[in-house]
C-alpha cells in the first residue's frame, strides 16, 4: 500500500507520497487531489449522468459554461477524449481538419479524428510562439468547388502550447485565425488543456480567450490538480451533438459526480494559485540559464512549462543517448524531467512544487552535468 503524508502548503492541504524522494517536473498531470477535493468527492451527490441526472456533473458543466462564456459544457474523462469528440462533432467523414505540426492533437492523440472519424488532417507549420502559420491556414482551407480536395470543416489551435514550451496566444492572434476561418465557413476548436495558465499569464478572463472560438476543451486534471476530467464547451446545439459522440466513445460515465465534485473544487480554488507555478517556472528557467551546457531562453518562459536543450559547445548538441543518460542521472539525483521531441527536455511546475524544490532541482541538474563532464 502506498503511504501518503498530509502537507500544509500556503493554507491548503496536499497529499504527497512519503516514499517519493523525487521532485517530479515531468508534467502537471502528476498533481494530487487536495484535501478539499477528497472531502467533496466523499460527499458528492450523484445520479446517472447518461440520463443527465447527476446533480454534481450538471453543476460542474454549468460552472464551466459560465466561466468560459459559452452556452453549454460536457464533462469528459480526458483531454484527449474532449478534443476527439470536438473534432468528430465538427467534421464529418471525409471533411478535413487543419492542425499545427506541433499540436497535441496531431502529435499525441493517436490520430483519433482520422482513425475514428475519417477526417484527414491537413498539417500546417507552427511558429515558435505556438501560432499557426496564417498563410498556410489560408491556403489549407479547401476550395469547396474543387472535387479533388476534402472540404475543410475545422481549424484547431492550442493555448497554452505544450510543445512550444507553454507559450500563449493572445486575443488578437486567436481572432486572426477565427476571422479567417469563419469568413470561409470553417469552425475553430481550441485545445485549451491549460487555458487557465494562458489566461493567468495574459491577465485576461478565460472567457475572453474563448470568445471567438466555436469550441474549447480544457483539463481539470493538470495544473488544477483534479484527479480526472476535462470539459468541452460550446454552443448548446454543438454540445448536444457532442454528447452523442461521447456515448460512441464510451465516455458516458453514470455516477461520475464523485469526479465532477473534485472538478468543481479545482475551478473554485485552484485557478488563482497558477501564478505561483509560473513564478517557479521562471525561477527554474533563469537558474538553468546559469548552468553551463544548458540552452534555454528564460525570457520566453511565460507559463508553467519550459523547454531546454543541452550542448557540449556551440552547435554541438548532446546525442540522443547522452540526453537519456542525463535524464536517468537526474532521476538518481531526485529530479524527474521529461523529453519533448528529439532535442528538448521539458520541465513543468505545479501544485506541490515550491521555490525550495526549484533550488534543489537546479542543484541536482548542475551536479549531473558536472558528473557527465561533457567534452
Ligand atoms: N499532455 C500530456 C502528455 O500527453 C504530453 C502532458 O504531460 O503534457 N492537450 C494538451 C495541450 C495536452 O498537453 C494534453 C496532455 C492533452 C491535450 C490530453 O489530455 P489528457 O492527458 O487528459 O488526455
Amino acid at each position: 500500500m502506498k503511504e501518503y503524508s498530509m502537507q500544509l502548503w500556503k493554507g491548503r492541504i496536499f497529499f504527497m507520497r512519503i516514499d517519493d524522494r523525487h521532485i517530479d517536473l515531468r508534467s502537471d498531470t502528476v498533481t494530487q487531489p487536495t484535501e478539499a477535493m477528497r472531502e467533496a468527492m466523499y460527499r458528492a451527490e450523484v445520479g446517472d449522468d447518461v440520463y443527465s441526472e447527476d446533480p454534481t456533473i450538471n453543476r460542474l458543466q454549468e460552472l464551466a459554461a459560465h466561466i468560459t462564456g459559452k452556452e453549454a459544457a460536457l464533462f469528459v474523462p480526458s483531454g484527449t477524449m474532449g478534443n476527439t469528440i470536438a473534432l468528430l462533432t465538427h467534421a464529418g467523414r471525409g471533411q478535413a481538419v487543419i492542425v499545427g505540426d506541433q499540436s497535441h492533437i496531431y502529435r499525441y492523440e493517436a490520430g483519433g479524428a482520422s482513425t475514428l472519424g475519417g477526417s484527414p488532417m491537413y498539417v500546417v507549420p507552427t511558429h515558435p510562439d505556438g501560432m499557426l502559420d496564417i498563410d498556410a491556414v489560408t491556403h489549407g482551407i479547401a476550395d469547396e468547388s474543387d472535387e479533388h480536395i476534402a472540404a475543410t470543416a475545422l481549424v484547431c489551435i492550442e493555448n497554452s502550447h505544450n510543445r512550444c514550451g507553454g507559450t500563449v496566444l493572445g486575443v488578437e492572434q486567436i481572432e486572426s485565425i477565427t476571422t479567417l476561418a469563419h469568413d470561409r465557413g470553417v469552425a475553430v476548436h481550441m485545445d485549451g488543456a491549460r487555458v487557465f495558465n494562458a489566461a493567468t499569464a495574459l491577465k485576461v478572463p478565460v472567457s475572453t480567450l474563448a470568445s471567438s472560438v466555436d469550441s474549447m476543451m480544457f483539463c481539470l486534471s493538470k495544473g488544477l490538480s483534479a484527479p480526472v476530467g476535462s470539459l468541452l464547451v460550446g454552443e448548446a446545439a454543438f454540445i448536444r451533438r457532442a454528447r452523442r459522440m461521447r456515448k460512441v466513445l464510451g465516455g458516458g460515465m453514470r455516477q461520475a459526480g464523485v469526479l465532477a465534485a473534485a472538478g468543481i473544487v479545482a475551478l473554485e480554488q485552484m485557478v488563482d494559485r497558477l501564478a505561483e507555478d509560473h513564478e517557479n517556472c521562471e525561477r527554474l528557467a533563469y537558474g538553468l540559464a546559469d548552468i553551463p551546457h544548458v540552452q534555454i531562453q528564460p525570457d520566453q518562459v511565460v507559463t508553467n512549462i519550459l523547454l531546454f536543450s543541452l550542448e557540449h559547445g556551440e552547435q554541438q548538441p548532446f546525442s540522443n543517448s547522452e540526453i537519456d543518460l542525463f535524464l536517468s542521472k537526474a532521476r538518481e539525483h531526485g529530479v524527474l524531467l521529461g523529453r519533448m521531441g528529439e532535442k528538448h527536455i521539458r520541465a513543468v511546475t505545479h501544485a506541490g512544487i515550491e521555490a525550495e524544490h526549484i533550488e534543489r532541482a537546479l542543484t541536482g541538474i548542475r551536479k549531473v552535468l558536472q558528473e557527465m563532464r561533457p567534452a
